[in-house]
């Protein structure tokens, strides 16, 4: 049984093709035109363990704020995929990571419905490249309206900018890499993790 999500999205401002795969070893091939972002999508696949292609295409002589949008929502949408029916899943998952100076606190619930908790430092500064600092939210919103997931990403404190946003994906990485493993007493036992018995 493979875990695989694939989705093309196409609109007047991008093209994205995501193909994830979440029992992959962090093999990872992505290129949206916004270096940081490349940065942070290549910190997912390797952290999570996931293999990820991202190819986006998008209207930067605007800006990135579309491309780095509609990517999110394109990996969201993947993710959701390549979960299937969640059988066998550990469902939760949480990862406090640190770099340097600065922290990050994720933990996540494969919930099936979408919820985004999340608080950073305000005083970052505004651009890390091409990267506007205040779409590290729009990326999570995203991805959670896409994924339907239940994500709360805290940074109790940090100073420099990258820090604070590469910790913060490290940290959703890890935290989706252990929700979406198969725990092998609930596979073996083709368990749902809901009393409610749908995800
Ligand atoms: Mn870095």
């Amino acid at each position: 049984m493979s875990r695989i999500g694939r989705v093309e999205r196409t609109t007047k401002e991008t093209s994205v093709v995501v193909e994830i795969n979440l029992d992959g070893t962090g093999r990872v091939d992505v290129s949206t035109g916004v270096g940081f972002y490349d940065h942070m999508l290549d910190q997912l696949g390797r952290h999570g363990m996931f293999d990820l292609t991202v190819k986006t295409d998008g209207d930067l002589h605007i800006d990135s704020h579309h491309t780095i949008e509609d990517t999110a929502l394109a990996l969201g949408a993947a993710f959701k995929q390549a979960l299937g029916d969640k059988v066998g899943i550990y469902r939760f998952g949480n990862c406090t990571v640190p770099l340097d100076e600065s922290l990050a606190q994720v933990t996540v619930d494969l919930s099936g419905r979408p919820y985004l908790v999340h608080t950073e430092p305000e005083n970052m500064a505004p651009m890390i490249g091409a990267y506007d600092t205040t779409m590290t939210r729009h990326i999570l919103e995203s991805f959670v309206a896409q994924a339907q997931i239940a994500l709360h990403v805290h940074v109790p404190y940090g100073r420099n900018a990258h820090h604070i946003v590469e910790c913060q994906f490290k940290a959703l990485a890890r935290a989706l890499r252990y929700a979406s493993e198969l725990d092998p007493r609930a596979a073996a036992a083709g368990i749902l993790p809901s009393t409610k018995g749908a995800l």
